[in-house]
């Protein structure tokens, strides 16, 4: 087909590094700029957290499910390739004119935009981050797509090749220039003074002593946990591509709604009040049968009861909904918090330290027996006495259950799935039913009878208990159950139920051969 050529195609490896420079250079000016003005302004993190927030069900459960607590490295390495592939598409669109690129440059600028203002707690500024992206990309984008085109040119003299290198060092210095801005961004959003708040707090003594760790509290020399977990191995989850940083100084607890009379809690005041410590274990609703995401601490806090009587709670206030400093929000029942017996507490220290940051610093909640969607708000800032009718909190608008104590569970450590063993290897593991306790844990060896294991001392029924069961096992393949059954009688039922929406449950078994 003869169309008059007027204008010669760009080689597709310019058009694409072209694209894919502009978009890098503006996502890293965008970066630099949000470290001046909030670290959650730039436009990477604001499409991350987005991303977070607007996952489906199916996708974050997946996602939880195939890379466990690496999902976020995984989002934002997509993320990363994805941005990239654009940035690519915008060149190949523009072969002959700059404009398509362009355009597509300036709706992800938009886009990019949009999800920054539209974060919790965006701040009037934080626009100014992605709006500088843009422009440094548009302009980068046009800038080097000029160039190419001088490129191209037919020329008898050297005009060619000085185009040609004006355009690759202008596409090398912006290249390194994204890089030096996106490290200088990240510094600067790490400025914030929060680990040096942490290290200032020094000790924190509870005010009532904290009974010694009793003996015999697990078997781990033979591969159950060890009863307290360290805070560098406790899991975490959370919805945060970032740690949100939060000074002790700066941190303040408004507690209102449906309540007598209101009260602001600030660091000085709370770590002034009655400080108890106790061991509690958590877990996550999402934790599949036999899964990782449950540990032991120690933490130290204040009891919410105490708060909550302080500020009388009306009666019609069913739902404690409390949000973090990054807008996520967790609704609990007022009657578990209010209930002097089940000792949910503002945590300011985990196994003799002030919380980690990726815990929750400076304060959080910890609630024995419910699951951490429904009570571990981290960050803690705010605190409304309201009801389930009307609020919702963040899980709950995505199809997580409203009420979620934590079921009656049980998990083998060892043998290790497909572990190949010594006949005389003890099966141990962990059972857990915090507020109930653990009554008894029974395992089965290749469907045969259920046999009675040995606990470990019980701290107290907010904390998980060890098992072992010590035997000779024949040479072969093997397959060992595990059931629990807690001090309201209850035993572990077979039914294998998914995390959705209120927590896995079932046997949890492995496969095994003694050598
Ligand atoms: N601010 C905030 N708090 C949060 C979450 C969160 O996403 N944001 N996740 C909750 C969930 S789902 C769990 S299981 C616990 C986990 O606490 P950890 O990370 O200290 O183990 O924190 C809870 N608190
Ligand atoms: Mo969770």
């Amino acid at each position: 087909m003869a169309t008059g050529v007027t204008k010669p195609q760009l080689p597709v490896p310019v058009v694409a590094m072209v694209g894919l420079v502009s978009m890098a250079a503006g996502l890293a000016v965008g970066h630099l700029v949000a470290g001046f003005i909030s670290p959650s302004a730039s436009p990477f993190f604001a499409v991350g957290s987005s991303a977070v927030d607007l996952t489906p069900l199916w996708l974050k459960d997946f996602a939880v499910r195939t890379f466990g607590t690496y999902d976020k490295a995984v989002l934002l390495s997509g993320m990363a390739v994805v941005i990239g592939l654009l940035g690519v598409l915008a060149g190949l669109l523009s072969r002959r004119s700059g404009t398509p690129g362009l355009i597509l440059i300036v709706v992800l600028g938009v886009i990019a935009s949009t999800a920054v203002v539209s974060r919790p707690t965006a701040g009037p500024l934080d626009v100014f981050a992605p709006l500088l992206a843009l422009i440094a990309s548009a302009g980068l984008f046009v800038s080097l797509h000029r160039l190419a085109l001088l490129r191209q040119r037919p020329t008898v003299d050297g005009a060619t090749d000085m185009s040609r290198r004006a355009l690759l060092a202008e596409s090398a210095a912006a290249a390194v220039g994204a890089c030096i801005a996106a490290v200088c961004g990240q510094l600067l959003a790490g400025r914030s003074g929060t680990e040096a708040s942490r290290k200032a707090v020094g000790r924190i003594v509870p005010t009532v002593p904290t009974p010694p760790i009793p003996p015999l509290v697990d078997f781990s020399a033979d591969g159950s946990p060890t009863f307290v977990t360290s805070n560098r191995d406790f899991y975490r989850i959370d919805t945060n591509l970032m740690l949100p940083q939060l000074r002790a100084e700066d941190w303040r607890l408004r507690v209102h709604g449906m309540v007598d009379r209101e009260l602001t809690v600030t660091w000085a005041d709370l770590t002034s009040r009655k400080l108890i410590e106790r061991p509690v274990t958590m877990t996550c609703v999402s934790n599949e049968v036999g899964g990782p995401l449950i540990s032991t601490a120690y933490f130290t806090g204040v009891l919410l009861a105490d708060i909550l009587k302080e500020v009388g709670v009306q009666h019609r206030a069913d739902q404690v909904f409390t949000t973090s400093v990054d807008g996520w929000t967790c609704g609990t029942p007022t009657e578990t918090l209010t209930d002097p017996n089940r000792q949910a507490m503002l945590v300011i220290r985990m196994n003799g330290e002030p919380l980690p940051i990726e815990h929750g610093f400076p304060v959080r909640m910890v609630v024995p027996g419910l699951y951490g969607f429904v009570s571990g708000t981290k960050w803690i800032t705010d605190m409304e006495l309201t009801t389930f009718e009307a609020k919702q909190a963040y899980w709950l608008q995505r199809g997580w259950a409203q009420r979620a104590p934590i079921k009656t569970m049980s998990r083998i450590d060892s043998p290790a799935a497909s572990g190949r063993v010594s006949a005389n290897t003890p099966i141990t593991g962990v059972a857990w039913a915090p507020t109930k306790g653990i009554e008894k844990v029974e395992v089965r060896l290749d469907h045969g009878q259920w046999q009675p294991a040995e606990l470990s001392t019980e701290v107290n029924v907010d904390t998980w208990r060890m098992f072992r069961l010590r035997g000779r096992w024949e040479p072969g393949a093997h397959v060992a159950a595990v059931r629990a059954i807690d001090k309201t009688g209850y035993t572990q039922t077979a039914d294998q139920v998914p995390p959705i929406p209120d927590g896995a449950s079932g046997w949890h078994s492995v496969q095994f051969t003694v050598l």
